[in-house]
């Protein structure tokens, strides 16, 4: 199985994508750890992609598209994994697709999450209480959403044409997404 999850800043992407991962077996590519990780070991991918996410803008394709088609070829062609904030472009789902062709592979469903601005906000307002990331302040939080909106967003579109898409409503606590969940890869 190899599923996408989308949605905006503070939805529970990474969330619900450890329980997925967790129960499926699957290896869990999110590109928020891949790089906060770089960022903690101060490489230079890492130091270059701080300038970018501490204002809470998108890390540049080529760099992400990078990152992420090097983890998939490590994982050979059979495996089953789950991606966590990637694509986030559409320049991104077109190199994902590229990537995955030289394997032979492909998208099985791209479930995204939705939920209201006040939700969201509220949400990451509670992870900055714990998490202390620099993109969690309200201000970042703002810009991050309206970067969504112009980037992200038109990702639905694209996979609803090839009619991968699940749209779920992220609004409910982290049980109640996580069965709607289920019941999409089910479905
Ligand atoms: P991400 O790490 O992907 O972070 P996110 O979108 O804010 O959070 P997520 O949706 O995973 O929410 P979470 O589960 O933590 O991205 C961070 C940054 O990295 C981006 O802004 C960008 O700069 C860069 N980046 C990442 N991928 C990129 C790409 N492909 N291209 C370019 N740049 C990229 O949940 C939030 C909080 O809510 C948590 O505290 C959680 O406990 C809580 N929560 C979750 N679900 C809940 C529920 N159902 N009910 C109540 N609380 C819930």
């Amino acid at each position: 199985m190899r599923i996408v999850l989308l949605g905006p800043p503070g939805v529970g992407k990474g969330t619900q994508a450890k329980l997925v991962a967790a129960k499926h077996k699957l290896e869990k590519i999110s590109t928020g750890d891949l790089l906060r990780a770089e960022l903690a070991n101060r490489t230079e991918l890492g130091k270059l992609a701080e300038q970018y996410m501490r204002q809470g803008m998108l890390v540049p394709d080529d760099i992400v598209n990078k990152m992420v088609a090097e983890k998939i070829a490590s994982l050979g062609p059979g495996a089953g994994f789950l991606l966590d904030g990637y694509p986030r472009t559409i320049a991104q789902a077109v190199a994902l697709e590229a990537a995955l062709q030289t394997l032979g592979a492909n998208i099985d469903k791209v479930i995204a999450f939705q939920s209201d601005e006040n939700t969201l906000l509220e949400r990451i307002r509670g992870r900055a209480e714990i998490e202390n990331r620099s993109d969690d302040d309200a201000q970042t939080a703002l810009n991050r959403f309206r970067i969504y909106q112009q980037e992200t967003a038109p990702l639905i579109d694209h996979y609803k044409k090839s009619d991968l898409l699940i749209e779920i409503n992220a609004s409910g606590d982290i049980e109640t997404v996580n069965n709607l969940v289920e019941e999409a890869l089910a479905g």
